[in-house]
Parts: structure tokens; C-alpha cells; sequence
């Protein structure tokens, strides 16, 4: 294990979030209202029962200092102590001309707007491992989760994302886990950490929504950073999963070998198998196989 490059947490690192300056960004992004709480079970739930009374502005957003129920996927956990993390859910009500098939790409467009800003804010080479973890250095630093939510004025979906900050080794749940602290990131400041995802949050989703929610069609209004790319090209550019080979636990028990080749047009990983067949992975754990130089293989 390499040594950590700031072992210990100390308690001047975790300074309450600055709300006036989230909350002047997010009025600059043309963004919702914010909610951030001391203490909470769950933020995505937190922000789902605000959706549910129909009156919630789109692109709102429910944060808190201490997550204490987070969930993960299919049940699982997500566990960080109070102030080391950032819990931010962000509620997107699309507009009766997106397209329903737009819907699921939502939680790949959160995991890119943090693996940006992890990349240009804190120096961090992250990326999205499939469906929507971010990892850098093959451990998962953050953790993306939609729900649908039926609200009275039709569809919408809530997109929390769960990112280590300042945790020391020993306060990381699992051993597949980083913080931006182990990893030696240039900042560790949450609150421009949570600006700089809420920006990109913003302009990611008002590009896509301006294509109806075509995951294929060129984003407008992006900069020459992302030379007219689509919404999956970009996801898959910033997918570390693709060109290397996977394990896919499937959700029948049975595990798919083989070397994920590309994003399909719905989001499914394309991984073809030894024998050379090409399979569509819609739901799955994906575990990536290392060289015993610790590269992806
Ligand atoms: C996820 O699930 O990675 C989605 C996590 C989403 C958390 C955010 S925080 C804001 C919002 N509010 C919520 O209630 N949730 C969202 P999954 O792929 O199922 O991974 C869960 C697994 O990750 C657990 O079973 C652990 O093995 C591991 N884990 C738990 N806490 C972790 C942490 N802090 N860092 C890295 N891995 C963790």
C-alpha cells in the first residue's frame, strides 16, 4: 500500500459548507433552491419528498453536513463521517419535450460533471467506472444514485452523488475506497468543490435538455473543449471501464468475462465476450481486472 500523503484529518480541514456562496452560484447558474441540513438520513430522500408536493424548482438542491442513512445501489450503504464528505442530490424536472429515453443518461451526466471538476479543480485523474462510480487510481472516490420521482407535473429525476473529501485511510468503509485526501488532490475545500460541480451539474443538463435528451445528438453550447461531442461521447470518453477488461456480475448470478468496447445508444456497456460475441450489459457490478502492476488490463 502506498503511504498516505496526508495521514490525518485534522479538525481545522472540516469547516461547515459556505451556503451563501453555494447559494449565490446557484442563482448565477439560474439553478433552484438550496436546502443543506446539520444532520440527515438521506439527502436523495430528503429531496424526493420535496419533489413529491410539485412545487419544487428544477435544478434544486439538497446537501448535508452529516449523512448518516446514505444510500448506495440495490440497497447498499454509503457511509462518511459528518464534514468529511460531500452529499449533494439535485432534483432535474425535464421538460415535456425531452424524451423519456434521456432520463437514464442523467446519472452518467452527474458522474462526468464531477470527474470534470475533479480533474480541473482539484488535480485528480478521475474517471467514471460503469455505471456510475468515480474512481482515480482504481478506487471509487464517489458514488452516483438516481431515483425517479413521479411528481403531479409528470417525470422527473433526483441525482444524488456521494465524494470523499477529507477522510483519512482509516475512516474510508472499504478498501476499494479513496478520499481526495489519500489521493493527494490540490484541494480539499467543499465548497468550491461543490460550486465547481453544481456549475458544470448546470450546463451539462441545459445543453442536453436543449437536444431533447438525445444522447447521440452534438451538445450545444459547451465550449471548444468538447468539439460538438454527444452527451454518450462524452461519457464515454471519460469511461476508464472502456477498452479493458471486465468482469459484469450479472443480476441472474452469472458473470460475463470479456473487454468493454463502447457505450451502447441507451447507456449499456458493450462487452465482447472470448468467443467474440458482442453482449448489451444494462445492470450490473462491474469489477475492472488489473495487471499485477496494478494498469488496468
Ligand atoms: C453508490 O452505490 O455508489 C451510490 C452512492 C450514492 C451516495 C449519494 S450521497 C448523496 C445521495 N444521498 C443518498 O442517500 N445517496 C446519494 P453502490 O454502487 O451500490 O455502492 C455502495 C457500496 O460502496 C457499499 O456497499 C460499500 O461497499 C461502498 N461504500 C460505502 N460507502 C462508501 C464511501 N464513502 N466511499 C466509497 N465506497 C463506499
Amino acid at each position: 500500500m502506498s503511504p498516505d500523503p496526508q495521514p490525518h484529518a485534522a479538525s481545522t480541514d472540516r469547516l461547515p459548507l459556505d451556503t451563501a456562496r453555494i447559494r449565490e452560484a446557484m442563482a448565477q447558474h439560474g439553478m433552484g433552491e438550496l436546502g443543506i441540513t446539520t444532520s440527515t438520513g438521506s439527502t436523495n430522500d430528503d429531496l424526493v419528498q420535496r419533489a413529491y408536493s410539485g412545487n419544487l424548482a428544477h435544478l434544486s438542491v439538497e446537501s448535508t453536513e452529516h449523512q448518516q442513512a446514505g444510500h448506495g445501489r440495490l440497497g447498499r450503504g454509503w457511509e462518511t463521517p459528518a464534514r468529511s464528505s460531500l452529499a449533494i442530490s439535485v432534483f432535474m424536472a425535464p421538460d415535456p419535450g425531452f424524451d423519456s429515453a434521456g432520463l437514464p443518461w442523467l446519472s452518467m451526466l452527474c458522474a462526468t460533471a464531477m470527474v470534470q471538476t475533479l480533474q480541473e479543480d482539484a488535480d485528480v485523474a478521475a474517471g467514471i467506472k460503469w455505471p456510475n462510480d468515480v474512481v482515480a487510481g482504481g478506487s471509487k472516490l464517489c458514488g452516483v444514485l438516481a431515483q425517479l420521482v413521479a411528481t403531479p407535473n409528470g417525470p422527473a429525476v433526483v441525482v444524488g452523488a456521494g465524494l470523499n473529501v477529507s477522510q483519512g485511510r482509516d475512516e474510508l468503509p472499504v478498501a476499494t475506497a479513496a478520499s481526495l485526501r489519500t489521493l493527494g488532490a490540490t484541494t480539499l475545500d467543499r465548497t468550491a468543490l461543490f460550486t465547481g460541480y453544481l456549475r458544470r451539474v448546470a450546463a451539462l443538463y441545459t445543453s442536453f435538455s436543449t437536444v431533447h435528451g438525445d444522447a447521440s445528438a452534438p451538445l450545444p453550447g459547451l465550449g471548444a473543449s468538447l468539439h460538438g461531442e454527444s452527451l454518450r461521447a462524452v461519457i464515454a470518453r471519460n469511461m476508464v471501464s472502456i477498452g479493458h477488461a471486465v468482469d459484469a456480475h450479472l443480476p441472474d448470478g452469472t458473470t460475463l468475462h470479456g473487454i468493454a468496447e463502447d457505450l451502447g445508444d441507451d447507456g449499456a456497456l458493450l462487452i465482447r465476450d472470448t468467443a467474440g460475441t458482442l453482449h448489451r450489459v444494462l445492470a450490473a457490478d462491474v469489477f475492472h481486472l488489473r495487471r499485477s502492476d496494478g494498469t488496468y488490463a
